[in-house]
């Protein structure tokens, strides 16, 4: 039995918060991601459950996440940390079979707990499994020019979707389903999840105004390629802001999903 800190979910966790800190998204203790694990690969590194010590998670987790494991960034800890001492920055938990209690595991090593926003991963994780089992990603984090396009339109997903697809030729075919939107609210709160949430019924990725982005995947390249793109279509619109001759047609937006077979949002081009 290997340590469960050379595991590939810690690996993938130390490569991908490195990453994310070095685009520049994640300030200070910004962003935080949540990695559900299956049991099966739980127990290549712990045969049976030891808890170091049980976390009340803050909430009622839903039943379909109940027994499942998570490995979820500390609260008021650093992206660009993670990778030098991910003991002390990660934590691996088992949610407890009311959903009131995480069971620490793993991390976590200064006494720390999970991110303030783990209920709010834990709600859009719930949905996101029920629509599709394979789902094990919740990423958080703050992308400098989703947050200024989020600053210059209304809160209008459809007008920000149009807007996305109108200005990089990737973005129908990587989120055809478009992007949800909230308003600026207050984060770390019930509502803010429970928003989140049911966006995240109809899209894999949901800005926040004056805040940042949420995006899900079976994957962390899939969540994070998700948002990535939402990103670098924002710097796109925001460096033409003003000046663009070139739109993308809506033929060709409609062009795109056709020959990749997806289902586009609708309401967004051609009204
Ligand atoms: O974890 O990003 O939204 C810090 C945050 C809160
Ligand atoms: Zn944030």
């Amino acid at each position: 039995m290997s340590d469960f800190i050379h595991s590939k979910f810690v690996q993938e966790m130390c490569d991908i918060t490195a990453n994310m800190y070095r685009q520049g998204w994640d300030e200070r203790n910004g962003g935080n991601i949540s990695y559900m694990i299956d049991e099966e690969f739980v127990r290549e590194y712990f045969p049976e459950d030891k808890f170091i010590r049980d976390i009340p998670a803050g909430f009622v987790a839903h039943e379909c996440l109940r027994g499942k494991y998570f490995l979820v960034t500390g609260t008021g800890k650093y992206f660009k940390n993670v990778k030098g001492d991910p003991e002390t920055n990660l934590g691996l938990v088992k949610i407890s079979e009311d959903g009131e209690t995480a069971h620490l595991l793993w991390g976590y090593k200064d006494g720390g707990r999970f991110t303030s926003e783990f209920p709010a991963h834990l709600m859009s994780h719930a949905v996101r499994y029920q629509i599709n089992p394979k789902n094990r990603i919740i990423m958080h984090t703050h992308p400098t020019y989703t947050i200024c396009m989020g600053a210059c339109l209304p809160t209008d997903e459809k007008i920000f979707t149009r807007k996305l697809w109108k200005s990089n030729t990737e973005a129908v075919v990587v989120f055809p389903e478009g992007v949800g939107v909230l308003p600026c609210m207050i984060c770390g709160t019930t509502e803010i999840g429970e928003a989140t949430a049911e966006k995240m019924k109809q899209h894999r990725i949901v800005t926040w105004t004056n805040h940042g982005i949420y995006g899900a995947g079976e994957t962390i390249d899939e969540a994070f390629g998700l948002i990535e793109t939402v990103e670098k279509t924002a710097q796109i619109y925001m460096l033409t802001l003003g000046h663009v001759v070139n739109e993308i047609p809506d033929e060709v937006v409609i062009g795109l999903a056709k020959l990749w077979n997806l289902k586009m949002m609708e309401g967004v081009i051609g009204e």
